[in-house]
């Protein structure tokens, strides 16, 4: 049964670590950025007023580069590098690469014949979907012949899909040329250290030039590496995005650095996400005990490095062979045995008219939220409030409490409503009838919102939600996301100031570990 007397507050034993936390990085903030090609002012929040023209083009359209287009276009993923040159401890190699995915084994791997055939098959199917990201299972850059040649396949044929990769940066440096013949325009590298003394706690070791290297000496080998290729990726003008994983008590102060390392060297975005680490998925963390971090433990931290880089905060840490919008994955529709009886008609001109219309969607989103934000105006109030929101896409409050794999999480204060994250949950609605158990995971999950927005909500898990001081908002169904969030907001202030209702903080929240969400 569900009782809101066991919800979560900030928890005993993670208050003080995140309080130390948000002191020692509130003395670090700040860093520069050096000019040159593909370094820009940062961002995934970036606009076509606000990024250079030659930057939009390269990010308008990539749902990881830009948190507009995430709720409009689509990625895909191919298996197509099963091979790691380096062992992280939040790895284990049944499971996908945690640089670029949520545990759950990959499906089927691919030859770069069938991945190119799956490419079209999708891109036929899904016209939203832009990008062709190559993200493992293993490191991408170790498997270099299969990942370049599928790359080649597909630009022969799809020259409109953007392509994008994903790296432990070990072998960046030798691989740069070859990145830019094939014009990969996005690289991911994961950079969890620059201090070799943290690195050694990270990776136990890696392979590099015939040869293994373990503890310090191999972390140093690895960061040198990896900074030198971001330079020189970013001196030959492609986008280069920095995932970092956050190890609490292992790199979490030390992620400050790696930010200011990384900005330093032109990377256009920083996504620091959660350990994911249960002890079942057989990690060296997982089975140690190691913990990861709540909500507001990494929002502390991502809010401390944003200075002037904005932070990406829409990462799903997707599968291996993810197929769909960031947060859904449709990977079971394109099977290779599928895909290999599909008819494919990749037809061009239906895809960039389709595309037309997403952004005409996207651009009327970001209208409506000028125009409410318009309506705060004048106002000063020194409070901030989080709502979760329920959302299939299309930057559209359209989904049901019951229905819903995830939350969007959004702060909102008058300065704007800002996408702050989601929230993995289980399914409440379990075929006709809810389940307690599962709402109080959800409950624990978006414990820190003041508010959910729902499409459609029963009375059972309404009474739960207000029981546990959130309110159910179901007024806002198919409208605008961040549209409504504004003014609930603006209603939301007006009960402060009258004295209605008092403004209290909320508590903190779990971050769901790992594993697909049931279906
Ligand atoms: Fe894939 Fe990564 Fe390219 Fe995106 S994913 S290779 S940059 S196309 Fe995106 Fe997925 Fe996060 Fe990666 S949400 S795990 S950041
Ligand atoms: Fe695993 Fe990726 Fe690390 Fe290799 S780089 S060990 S595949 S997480």
């Amino acid at each position: 049964m569900f009782d809101a007397e066991q919800l979560p507050d900030a928890g005993e034993g993670q208050i003080k670590p995140l309080n130390d936390l948000l002191q020692k990085i509130a003395a670090s903030k700040g860093c520069e950025t050096k000019a040159g090609p593909g370094k820009s002012g940062c961002g995934s929040t970036g606009t076509e007023s606000t990024l250079p023209p030659e930057i939009w083009e390269k990010v308008k359209n990539h749902p990881c580069y830009s948190e507009q287009a995430h709720h409009h276009f689509a990625r895909m993923h191919v298996a197509v590098a099963p091979a790691c040159n380096i062992q992280c401890n939040y790895c284990n190699r049944k499971y996908d690469c945690a640089n670029e995915s949520r545990p759950g084994v990959v499906s089927e791997r691919l030859t770069p014949e069938q991945a190119a055939k799956k490419v079209f098959a999708v891109a036929s199917t899904i016209p939203q979907m832009t990008v062709l990201g190559i993200a493992g299972p293993g490191d991408p850059l170790a498997n270099p012949e299969k990942t370049f040649k599928t790359f080649e396949l597909v630009a022969q044929t799809a020259p409109d899909i953007k392509l994008c990769v994903s790296t432990n940066g070990l072998m960046l440096p030798k691989l740069v040329d070859r990145i830019c013949q094939y014009n990969i325009d996005h690289v991911t590298i994961t950079v969890n250290m620059v201090d070799p003394e943290v690195g050694a706690k990270i990776y136990p070791w890696i392979f590099y030039e015939h040869k293994r290297y373990t503890g310090v000496e191999a972390a140093r080998i690895l960061s040198e590496n990896q900074l030198r290729g971001l330079e020189m990726l970013t001196e030959r003008g492609i986008l280069c995005k920095i995932n970092s994983v956050m190890i609490p008590g292992v790199n979490d102060e030390h992620l400050v650095e790696v930010n200011k390392a990384v900005k330093a060297r032109g990377a256009f975005l920083h996504n620091i996400m959660p350990l994911i680490s249960a002890p079942e998925h057989g990690t060296v963390f997982g089975m140690n005990g190691q913990r990861g971090p709540t909500a507001q433990e990494l929002k502390a931290l991502q809010d401390a490095c944003e200075g002037d880089m904005n932070m990406m905060r829409h990462c799903r840490q997707c599968r291996a062979d993810a197929v769909g919008l960031l947060g859904e994955d449709r990977s079971d529709e394109f099977t290779t045995e599928k895909v290999m009886a599909m008819e494919i008609d990749y037809d061009l001109e239906a895809r960039k008219a389709y595309q037309a219309k997403v952004e005409a969607e996207r651009d009327a989103t970001q209208a409506a939220k000028a125009d409410e934000l318009a309506k705060l105006a004048g106002e000063k109030a020194d409070i901030a409030i989080q709502i979760a929101v329920a959302t299939k896409g299309n930057g559209r409050v359209n989904e049901h409490f019951g229905h819903a794999t995830e939350f969007q999480i959004y702060e909102v204060s008058t300065a704007g409503a800002k996408f702050i994250g989601h929230r993995r949950v289980d399914l409440y609605c379990q075929g006709g009838f809810g389940d307690d158990d599962k709402l109080e995971t959800v409950i624990r999950a978006i414990n820190d919102c003041a508010a959910v927005f729902v499409a459609r909500i029963g009375t059972c898990p309404k009474e739960g939600l207000l029981k546990a001081g959130i309110d159910p908002v179901d007024r806002f169904a198919h409208e605008y996301i961040e549209q409504s969030a504004l003014a609930y907001f603006k209603e939301y202030l007006e009960k402060v100031q009258s004295g209605e209702i008092e403004h209290v903080a909320r508590g903190d929240a779990d971050i769901r570990q790992g594993a697909f969400t049931a279906a």
